[in-house]
């Protein structure tokens, strides 16, 4: 590995210099926006303010950074719940973009951002390619999702903002994906891990071997992965790869990356406040500590997110990182606290799948989800029992049922599914909590 020295000369980028700045400086900036970001909320949050007053709290009781763990957490029910502008703290006039996720039922959540808060996310995106040693000159191939998902815009600003060249491919067609790869001298890829698994083993039955092509980087996320599965992909396509996390509700992706040293991913603090708290109680917990993670976003003007509960089960780790950036780290998420699973990409709550099946008649509420995973493509297999009178009639009602089931499930959670309908009473029914969801799913397949 190169040393230190020669390392920051080879990676510099005039955009990461907020990365490099003395942590106090970075704390005193935090304590800044977060006076800010609290008033801002309490005086054009509804919900927020109501829920200050239930304790007692105003923004002036924000004395130091510490004092976050006095503020109250918002949850994802809170975007439910106030679907779809009820957290806004921007008149819509102000808001430039909205993106949607995935809520826990059929509808959505959804998120908004100004202009100021675009223009943040292209920054952290921005930083987040050069920690991966890209500059301008780099061709990135963007296969995130273009749309709603946050994926695609947010990497294609942030490539922009770095004077790169993106091409937004979006995701799928395969072929074409290679395609361009090879034509257009690609030199970055940005798409979910097991979709590249999935682009090297297609390139290899077209008989191209990525070790032969320019590409040498690629920025992975939106879904756990693990080191293995870094070892192997770097392996088969000889490249470097870098994960990368957020989520919709805190900007979308550049919450935090990796840097060449691959140990633990540094967090955007001038932007996105960290803590870890313990799932079950909300303490917060020591660096160090496994939990889950809370973020609050520091400047976000159109829909602040204060002590925001992520789910995501995470450490941070201090010390510093060889590379010289003075942001704290997290360890990769490999797991969560609720029962949301991803698959290609897509967050899918088991309660959506049940939302599904039941607004269609004939079907009773004993359902199954199988998870597996094939040359790094994840199929999702749903069982589900029928009415005994389904069940008697004609195999046409059976097809028939199985076909608006199909439809319903690809409306609500945005992907196809192989549905088998069963006999009532085939299912394993459980003592407790039922288990709807058998993951066969091996991350480093
Ligand atoms: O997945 C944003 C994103 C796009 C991140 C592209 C990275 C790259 P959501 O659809 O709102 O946003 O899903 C957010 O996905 O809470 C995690 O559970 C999971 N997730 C995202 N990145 C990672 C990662 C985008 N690198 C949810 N490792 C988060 C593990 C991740 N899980």
């Amino acid at each position: 590995m190169t040393s230190l020295l020669e390392d920051l000369a080879q990676n510099y980028n005039p955009i990461s210099a907020p990365d490099f700045v003395p942590a106090c400086h970075t704390q005193e900036l935090q304590f800044t926006r977060l006076k800010s970001i609290v008033r801002r909320a309490y005086d054009h949050g509804d919900l927020f303010r109501a829920r200050m007053q239930e304790r007692d709290l105003t923004p002036e009781d924000i004395r130091s950074l510490d004092d976050v763990s006095l503020l109250p957490f918002t949850v994802k029910a809170d975007l439910r719940d106030t679907y779809p502008f009820g957290l806004l703290t921007s008149p819509m006039s102000e808001v430039v973009r909205l993106h949607v996720s995935s809520g826990t039922t059929g509808k959505p959540i959804v998120v908004a951002y100004t202009k100021e808060d675009v223009n943040v996310w292209t920054n952290v995106m921005a930083r987040s390619f050069a920690a991966c040693g890209l500059n301008h000159g780099d061709i990135i191939q963007n296969a995130y999702g273009y749309g709603l998902f946050t994926g695609g815009l947010g990497a294609h600003y942030g490539a922009e903002e770095l004077g790169a060249t993106v091409i937004p491919i979006s995701g799928g067609h395969t072929d074409r994906q290679i395609m361009i790869m090879c034509d257009f001298h690609v030199t970055a890829i940005c798409c979910t891990p097991s979709y590249f698994i999935h682009l090297i083993d297609h390139a290899r039955g077209m008989g191209i071997d990525m070790h032969d092509l320019p590409i040498r980087v690629g920025i992975f996320g939106a879904e756990p992965w693990t080191d293995s599965m870094r070892k192997r992909i770097e392996q088969d396509a000889g490249i470097q790869a870098f994960d990368i996390y957020g989520l919709s509700e805190i900007t979308g992706p550049g919450v935090a990356i990796e840097c060449p040293y691959h140990n633990g991913l540094h967090i955007f603090e001038d932007h996105f406040y960290p803590e870890i708290v313990d799932p079950d109680t909300g303490e917060t917990l020591p660096d160090g500590a496994e939990g889950e993670l809370v973020l609050t976003t520091l400047s976000k003007k159109a829909m602040p997110m204060i002590r925001y509960r992520t789910r995501d089960i995470t450490t941070l780790i201090g010390g510093r990182c060889p590379c010289g950036r003075t942001l704290r780290r997290m360890r990769r998420v490999g797991r969560r606290s609720d029962d949301m699973f991803i698959i290609r990409g897509i967050n899918v709550f088991p309660s959506q799948v049940e939302t599904a099946l039941l607004a269609v008649e004939g079907t009773l509420p004993h359902y199954q989800i199988i998870l597996t995973r094939a040359g790094g493509l994840d199929e999702m297999e749903v069982k589900v029992e029928v009415t005994p009178e389904v069940f008697s009639d004609r195999v046409g009602s059976m097809e028939n049922l199985a076909k608006k089931l199909d439809h319903e499930l690809e409306r609500t959670i945005g992907l196809r599914a192989a549905v088998r309908l069963v006999r009532p009473n085939t299912l394993e029914r459980s003592e407790g909590k039922a288990k709807r969801v058998d993951d066969r799913r091996n991350l480093d397949e």
